[in-house]
Order: C-alpha cells, then structure tokens, then sequence
C-alpha cells in the first residue's frame, strides 16, 4: 500500500466568478489565489486581502456572501507508472462539508456531513504522467435553505444576532453559523489531509480495543477493522510496546473477503502502569504535598497493527472508567470513577479552538490544554455545538490526564428524522466513535447539547410536542444510542447535557437532585451569585458568567473611537442578548460604580472571577453531594465578550487564575450562607491530610478587628485550628453567625490561611459585606521586578493598606503568573512570578507593560 498526502498550495477560484463580482473585483474568469490544504477558503481570502479580517469591528458582516457561493480548490499531481498497480483511491477526513472531487475533468465522489471520513475510488480515472484533481465546494448555507424547503413539516433552530438559517439541517459545526458568542463564518475547506492510496489488498480503517482486568494482568482484545478489495489471506501482526512491556503477535494468516473484516487478537499484557486524570495518580498526592507544579504525563502504550503492507498505530492506556449515576438520599448520583476511585470533576467546555478552521492549529491546542490543566481541571467537555475533535486534542487529554466528555454534535435544536439524515448521522456516528473510542481519555458519550430543553423552547414543538419528541428519540436513541452501545458497549451513554439520566427528561436546569445541570439562573435568568448557594448539585456540565476581554485584547477589534461598552463596535463583540447590560447592571449591584473603560473590563473580570468562585467554592464543599464542576467556557473563537476563563489570544482572564485556586486539590474556603460564616478545608488527595487553619478578622486598615474600638465584646477573634481531613473529602473547620463578627460586616473581612504538607500554605479571602458597601481604604501598591531568568521575571508587591482583587497585567506581552486576582496585606510582601511566552523580552519592557489594577483604583 502507498499513500501521497495531498498537503501544500492548492489553487482557489470562485465557481461563479461573475457573481462574486459583485462583492470583489479580485477574480476575473481565469483568477487563481493560493489555498493552503489542510485549510479553509475564508483564511485564504483574508490571506490574500479580498476579504478584511471578519474579526475586526464589523467587518464579519462584509463577509457573509463567501459562505453564500460556491468554491473550487484544485492542483496538479504527477503520478508514477507503479502508482497505478492495484487499486487507487483519494480519501477524506474533516471535508467541510458539500463537496464533489473530479479526477481529470471527471466526478469521482462527493460528501455532504463534515464529521464522516470519505474515500472514493479513483481507479481508472488517474493516467501515468500530470493528473488535475478539483474539489468543487457547495454553499453549505444554500444546502441547508434547500432541505428546508424540502423538510415535511418546519425544523426549528436558535438563532443569534449575526447567523445563517438552518444550520440544524447539515451535518457541519454548529456555531459555524453564529453562537452567542461566535460569529457567524461558514467556513469550507479539507481540515485534514486529503490523501491518495494505493492498494492491491486493502485498507485498515480502525483498530479498536476492548479491556479485560484479572488482578494486575490486563487482556486486551485488539479489533481490526480492515476493508478488502479482494478475498485474500493476509498476515497481520499486533504489538504493544511501552513502560516495561514488549507484547506482540505475529503475522498470524487471515482470510478477507472484499468489504468490511473485523479481525480479532487478544494480547495478555502484564502489570503495566495505570492511567489516571490529572491529579488522582498515587504521586500526584506527594507532588501536592511538596508543592511541585509540574505537569504528570501518563503512561501510554503503543499499540501497531500491521495487515500485509497496511500499518496503523495508536496510543492506548489501562484505567476503568465508570459514571456512577445510581439513585441515594439524595436523589441520583453522578460521577466519574477511575480505577475504582471516585473523582471530582473539575473542567470547562471547549468550543472550537478558532472560528477559522485554518487558525486551529495544534500549539492551539496544546497551550489551552497545558492552561487546562494547569488550573487544576481534570475535564473537558467537547460541547456539542463545536466538532468532534482534531486527534490531537485526544492526545493531549490522555497524556495529560484530561478526562474527556464527548457530546455527540447536536446543540440547541430540533434535529430531523428523515431517513437521509438518519443514515447520514448513522455514518458520522460509526467513524467517530471507532475513530475517538481507545482513548483512554475518553469518559463519556453524550446524545446531544440541551436538546432535550429545545422541545419546549419554539412555538412549532410546543404545539406539536408527540412529533417533535418523536423525532428527537429516533434520532438520539434510534441512532446515536443504538450505535454507540454496540460500538462501545464499556463506555457510559449519557442522553443528553444536560440530563437526569437515561429515560428521565426532567429539567435539568433547576432540578438539583439528578445527573448533569446546565444551573444558567445566575446569567441568563439574572439572579445574585448568592442563588449558586441555593442549590445542591450532583454534577454541573454548565454554568458560565461573562466578562470582557482585556484592554489590549478589546484593541484588537475595537478602534479607538470605539473604546465605550455601548459603542456599536463593543456591542457587536457581544452576542449573548442584553449582555454588556447584565455586566454593567451587576456592577451596580456589588461595586462601586468604576470610571472609564480600563476600569470597567478589569471589573468585568473581576465579577465574573467572583461569580464563578462563589459557585465552585460552595459546590466543592458539598462533596460527595456534588462531584462536578465544568465550567462554560474555557475559549473563546475569536475576540469577545463571553464566558471564558481564557481570552482568544491565549491571555488568561481572572477566573483562569482565580480557577487555578478554587480547583486547587487542597484548598481552603470561606462562604456565608444563611447568616453564618463558615471555613472549609477540600482534600482531594488519596491521604489523611493534617492541616492548620489560621483565620483572621481584620479591618480595612489591616490591624486585628478584635482590638478595635468598636467591637463587641464576646465576639469572635483570630483563630488557629488544627485538623485532620480525610481523603476526598471535605472538612468544615469553622462557623461563626455573621452576627459575631467583631466589627459590623462592612467594617471588617476574613483572611483564611491553610498550612499542610511540606509547610504548604494558602490563603483565602471573605468580604462579608457586598464590596461597595465595604469602606475600603486606597492602597498603595509597589512592585519590584527581578529577572531570574531569559523568560521568568518576579514581582514582588508591597501594600500599606489590604488591596482587593488586585491584578497584574502586560498587555500584548505574551505569558502567564503564577498568580493573579490578589489579597494584599500591609507588612506581608507577595512575590508572583511571569513566565513569558518570549526568550527576548528584557526587563525594561517588561516593567514597562506591566500594570498593576486593584479595586479602589477603579473610583
Ligand atoms: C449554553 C451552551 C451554549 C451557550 C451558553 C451560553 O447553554 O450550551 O449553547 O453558548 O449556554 O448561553
């Protein structure tokens, strides 16, 4: 078998060059620009200048007509004589979506679902010597009008501010079409690379794996599944190497017959070495315990089989997995548990790394997955609205212990039923789990994103409830369940996020006691942070609050002269209905009102840092009540006022940071709830954790509130406790009613300090009162910088007065802190380091991009 990746400069023309005339004079009949493929037309456009950067100001609306036509990729191929021995054939991953291939003028094949893999036959249609090949694209928007019109009864679909109709009716990405908060880019193009076989035995399409445990021996049955074009008796060959292990079968003879074979080896693999999701691993506990910050990377077998001259190799890994979802006192449960121990999930949902599919590059991938992990998450969820993931992904998720919550690709819709899109789905469906299932990342499949909710949100399903529920069950469980089951009969099916579980269909979004909750009431149904201490949670697959992004990120899509959050700029980089009002309306409600629009994006971080950790803090000391935590969202595909903790240009929001602490395995928390204070330790550690718990009541001048004149007598003063939390567990180490504060609560806040392991220590603050109605007092910060080394600078920060929520920030200067979002305190120097993303940036440009925020200073 020989195969050629068709990856380089291809050419690209419209189809109907005198219609997109109307819109660019950069294509007269004959007009060519280059196409890099793996790729999209968009970026090519942009690439070229006949098209300015949707992401900037308005500029996305001017683009719309290119997702309107329809376009032609082609290039020249040299084909050699011994190329055309056996049979040929030009294959597909990632074709985004209608498509038709013609070899030499002629049509070899054509696609229409952008999450099934395509190989056509080109035998016959290929000569000896220079061979064109075209891919003509179709409007992926006017496909979608079309099946409208042809659809027995109306399909509905949620739409945003800038989107394209009917989204629901192909098989592309979802939010391709508008989110909210997305633009609106129907993208086209080959995301992978195109390639051209040859054989004269046949292909193996998937290997698949299945694990069988007996104490620390593991039987791996090995799958492979293998097309043939002609019976024939092949050799095949298996082999797992890795830590310790060198198991390997060899050219065992066996008998295809033309088609699909499934061909089945069972390898005994000896004690080889567990995966598990970041932090759970025997020496993730010691690494807490010192205080070691290095990324684990788990152990990953190879797996190679080999069929005659077909070769393919994966990564493999040995854990159990299961999702707990069994009824309790409390209602029904809902968790992961690996290798027998049950885990906390603590994660964010991941929408496509870039709303050009060009720009989703694989050092993307692997800084927002480092950043991922990097604040103590464990989960991811692949949300439904986006695409089945780039292998990559998969593969950074296994090695860094990233457990991975696979939604099948349906989000905010009504779906059809039509036998078409059924046997299309069924297709899409067989490639990815075949393609995704041996991923020992791999937690959970999902039927869909809140479409079981879309039932009840358009006027067509209300009056018409029997067939619309129809519909959704045919295609959710007629196809997706019916083939998931079969496919992957040891990995949990989850109906839908969010869910009570398999056959229940109650409303996940206020029902607290079953399944996955989507909890938007703090949000979309504006209610205080305080309603996320009104709830009990089993596993939260969503909750979100916005922000804006930093001033240099907003720079770059806003002009100068747009820089005011009603500006039509700033309002169009917001697509969630009302949004920049929500943010503004809640400044109102917990801060002092801040001046100026460097002061409101600071704050905007700052509210939605504070939102989230109030919600997480509280969830995570319900455990075992609650066992998940995901986040909405961890990126952004363009530059925007949204929910995620992570900018688009890779800059981490407060909540990344403030993430990096409520998700810490060890963590202290404060909350007030019901007129009482209270403190709790979090140990997510397998061990017995001794820990010492200094709480202090202070004032805003930083002296011992206990002492004042003023304070009541009998009230509570300072603290030091000592106790023993168990493992995975929760310890509540204080409660005081608000009413024993020494100092009324505006007067005064609560400074928790946590000591374990290797004199470990971390701190957490309460401002009793709402912060505009604390007397803050101004501080005065002072920074002094050190260069430790080419790329790691440390600042040190110095207060006469406690400074809340304090922020450092270098602009456009790329890196990360080891901390952010700070409490300072008078006479307690706090020392962070930047690691930048750059070798060559000198300390004088660090100091001088480097900016200091706290909240007195937005006034
Ligand atoms: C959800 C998601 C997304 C959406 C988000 C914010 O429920 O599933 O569809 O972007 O909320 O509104």
């Amino acid at each position: 078998m020989k195969a050629t990746a068709l990856d380089g400069t291809w050419k690209l023309r419209p189809r109907h060059p005198e219609r997109v005339a109307a819109y660019t004079d950069a294509f007269t009949a004959h007009t060519e620009i280059p196409v890099p493929i793996p790729g999209d037309i968009h970026s090519a456009l942009i690439h070229a200048g006949i098209i300015a950067d949707p992401y900037f100001a308005k500029n996305e609306l001017d683009v719309q007509w290119v997702g309107k036509e329809d376009w032609i990729i082609s290039r020249e191929i040299k084909i050699k004589k011994a190329f055309l021995s056996g049979q040929q054939f030009i294959s597909f991953q990632f074709a985004d979506t209608f498509f038709h291939v013609f070899i030499n003028g002629r049509e070899a094949g054509k696609g229409g679902n952008m999450f099934r893999s395509w190989r056509f036959n080109v035998s016959g249609l290929l000569h000896e010597g220079i061979n064109t090949i075209e891919i003509m694209f179709e409007s992926a928007e006017r496909r979608a009008i079309e099946s409208a019109a042809r659809q027995p009864y109306p399909v509905p679909y949620s739409v945003y501010p800038v989107y394209s109709p009917h989204r629901n009716l192909v098989r592309k990405t979802q939010c391709h079409a508008g989110w909210d908060w997305g633009p609106c880019i129907m993208a086209f193009g080959v995301y992978e690379s195109i390639r051209l076989e040859q054989t004269t035995k046949g292909f193996i399409d998937y290997v698949n794996t299945r694990y069988v445990r007996e104490n620390d021996d593991w039987q791996v049955e090995v799958t492979t599944v293998y097309t043939a074009i002609t019976d024939c008796t092949i050799p095949v060959s298996v082999k797992i190497e890795g830590p310790g292990i060198d198991t390997v079968i060899t050219g065992t003879p066996v008998n295809v017959t033309v088609g699909e074979n499934l061909i089945r080896h069972t390898v005994t693999v000896r004690r080889p070495e567990l995966w598990w999701p970041a932090g759970c691993a025997p020496e993730d506990t010691a690494a807490v315990l010192t205080g070691s910050s290095a990324l684990r990377e788990n152990p990953l077998y190879t797996l190679t089989v080999t069929a005659y001259h077909a070769v393919k190799t994966k990564r493999i890994a040995f854990r159990t997995i299961d999702v707990v979802a069994e009824p309790d006192e409390h209602g029904k449960s809902m968790y992961f548990k690996v290798n027998g121990r049950p885990v906390f999930s603590k994660g964010a949902n991941w929408i496509p790394c870039d709303a050009l599919p060009s720009r989703q590059t694989p050092q993307k991938y692997e800084k927002l997955l480092r950043d991922l992990a990097a604040a103590h998450m464990n989960t991811v969820r692949v949300w439904g609205g986006g695409q089945y993931e780039k292998d990559i992904f998969y593969e950074l998720c296994d090695r860094f212990g990233i457990m991975v919550w696979q939604d099948c690709m349906f989000a905010c819709s009504l779906y059809p039923a039509t036998p078409p899109f059924l046997r299309s789905v069924r297709a899409e469906i067989r490639h990815q789990v075949r393609r995704l299932k041996d991923h020992p990342s791999l937690a959970l499949w999902c039927g869909n994103n809140e479409d079981v909710g879309a039932l009840t949100w358009y006027p067509e399903s209300i009056a018409n409830r029997d067939r619309y529920i129809i519909d959704y069950d045919r295609l959710n469980e007629g196809v997706l369940a019916d083939e998931i089951r079969q496919l992957d009969p040891d990995r949990a099916w989850w109906p839908s996020s969010p869910s009570a579980g398999p056959n229940d269909y109650s409303d996940n979004w206020h029902a607290d006691g079953r399944g996955d909750m989507h909890y938007w009431s703090v949000w979309h149904e504006k209610k205080s942070f305080d309603a996320y201490l009104t709830i009990k949670p089993r596993f939260v697959s969503e909750f979100g609050y916005e922000s804006f992004p930093s001033l240099s990120e907003v720079q770059t899509y806003a002009p100068r002269d747009q820089l005011n959050l009603t500006s039509p700029v700033m309002e169009f980089h917001q697509r969630s209905p009302g949004g920049n009002s929500i943010i503004l309306e809640n400044f109102s409600r917990y801060f002092r009102f801040p001046e100026g629009i460097k002061n409101m994006l600071y704050l905007s971080q700052v509210q939605q840092a504070l939102a989230i950790k109030t919600a997480v803090e509280y969830w995570r000391s319900l455990r075992p009540i609650c066992m998940g935590s995901i986040i909405w969202q961890l990126n952004d595909v363009w530059p925007v006022a949204s929910w995620s903790s992570i900018e688009y240009s890779g800059k981490w929001k407060l909540l990344h940071y403030e993430a990096k602490k409520f998700f810490a395995p060890v963590a202290v928390v404060l909350y007030k709830k019901d007129g009482k204070i209270s403190a709790h330790v979090l140990n997510d550690t397998e061990e017995n954790l001794p820990v010492r718990v200094a709480i202090r009541f202070l004032t805003f001048d930083g002296k011992s509130a206990a002492s004042q004149t003023g304070a009541h007598a009998g009230t509570q003063t300072d603290l030091s406790i000592d106790a023993t939390v168990a493992p995975d567990s929760v310890l509540k180490v204080f409660e005081c009613p608000e009413t024993e504060l020494p100092l009324a609560a505006h007067e005064c806040f609560i400074y928790a300090e946590l000591t374990y392991g290797d004199n470990r220590k971390t701190s957490n603050t309460l401002l009793p009162a709402l912060p505009k109605e604390c007397e803050l007092r101004k501080a005065c910060i002072k920074t002094a910088v050190k260069r430790l080394a080419p790329q790691i600078f440390e600042i040190t920060l110095t207060t006469d007065k406690p400074a809340f929520f304090t922020a450092l920030d270098t602009k456009k200067l790329g890196g990360t802190f080891s901390d952010n979002m700070l409490t300072l305190l008078p006479e307690a120097p706090v020392t962070v380091r930047f690691t930048a993303d750059s070798e060559k940036l000198t300390q004088e440009k660090f100091e001088k991009a480097l900016s200091v925020t706290t909240l007195t200073d937005t006034y």
